[in-house]
């Protein structure tokens, strides 16, 4: 999806854009923890980058990593890519998380990157096993009210909800970092994080298998399929990647965690941001901005429109001509199906 001649530079400004992230958060965590500033004063401070959200009474959030990354916006749009997610999702998009993920290579002495944990080092086939939001079941807050996103009950009604976009910007495989996968798992009705669903998160599972992909390509999985981030990267190089969670304007995406300040989800962008992306993208990122109205998408709108006037026409009928409507839905047929195990009785 990324052209092979712009996979070097694309990818040395998401390194770039990291250290302007890290910093950045960094600097909020510690001027949110020294009590030095309040809201007002973190907005207009030059220490520290934040903007206001969209949802009234929420707290500021770093900007969108996007506004450190204008070459891979360019890409972010890529009309394959939104052609697949419109396709299973619906026509009015939002990409709704983005960020980055690098992993870096395993230590000369064999401990892994700085990705894992002190504790699970020395694990040679260690997973990390989950499904992501809004099927990731600890959602981001646990018990906390002021950070839990929110997570689709169990069992997960067997719905798309959101596509996980990875893009990756550097070759991955067995050996370089590519996500770990069990294929057809977005269907099954457990889940690696279940409570009481007997998997061990941290354990391999027959059929996982890792993603092999040149730079520049993109690895699209439903939001309920189990994966997980190579914990391990043997290659000599880092891994870099970048994730964006994608869902169809009817998904709830930002509205439950007003302590969440640092999470990914619906990071804003000033209206001069918003402005500054490319056209085509746009649409995809109009609701990180509160000085943008939020209206529904032209598609969407046809479709009502369409329903609107198949109505109307119905009741023009009724007017001019009612008796040819006892057997108009003559013809209709409405199957009824019966949950596993009922059984009609005539
Ligand atoms: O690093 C990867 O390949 C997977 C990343 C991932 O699962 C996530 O960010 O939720
Ligand atoms: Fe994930």
């Amino acid at each position: 999806m990324i052209p092979v001649n712009q996979v070097d530079a694309i990818r040395q400004e998401i390194l770039d854009a990291q250290s302007t992230i890290t910093r950045n958060i960094q600097t909020f965590k510690e001027l949110v923890s020294s009590e030095e500033l309040n809201e007002q004063e973190l907005l207009v401070t030059n220490k520290v980058e934040l903007r206001p959200v969209r949802r009234v009474g929420h707290p500021p959030k770093p900007p969108n990593d996007i506004v450190w990354m204008p070459q891979y916006a360019q890409h972010l749009a890529n009309p394959v890519v939104t052609a697949v997610a419109r396709r299973v999702l619906d026509d009015h998009l939002r990409i709704a998380q983005l960020h980055t993920r690098i992993i870096a290579t395993s230590k000369p002495d064999g401990t892994p990157g700085d990705f894992v944990s002190a504790e699970n080092r020395g694990c040679a086939d260690s997973r990390e096993w989950h499904t992501d939001w809004p099927h990731d079941l600890s959602a981001y807050g646990s018990d906390n009210p002021g950070e839990n996103v929110g997570c689709i009950r169990q069992p997960f009604p067997d719905v798309t909800m959101c596509l996980v976009m990875i893009w990756y910007l550097t070759d991955v495989d067995e050996d370089l970092g590519g996500t770990w996968v069990v294929p057809g798992s977005h269907k099954d009705k457990r889940n690696p994080r279940g409570p009481s669903d007997g998997i061990m998160v941290t354990a391999p599972i027959l059929g996982d298998m890792q993603v092999t992909a040149s730079a520049g390509s993109v690895y699209i999985q439903d939001s309920r399929s189990w994966h997980a981030s190579a914990m391990h990267n043997p290659s000599g190089r880092e891994r870099v990647a970048m994730v964006n969670r994608w869902c169809p304007w009817w998904l709830s995406v930002d509205d439950y965690a007003p302590g969440g300040i640092y999470n990914m989800v619906c990071r804003p962008l000033s209206h001069l941001e918003y402005l500054a992306l490319p056209t085509d993208l746009q649409p995809l990122m109009r609701h990180l901005c509160p000085d943008e109205q939020d209206t529904l998408q032209q598609p969407v709108l046809d479709r009502a429109k369409a329903a609107h006037l198949r109505t109307r026409w119905g009741f023009r009928q009724l007017e001019k001509n009612p008796d040819s409507l006892a057997r108009a839905n003559a013809y209709i047929r409405v199957p009824i199906s019966l949950p596993e195990g009922w059984m009609r009785i005539e």
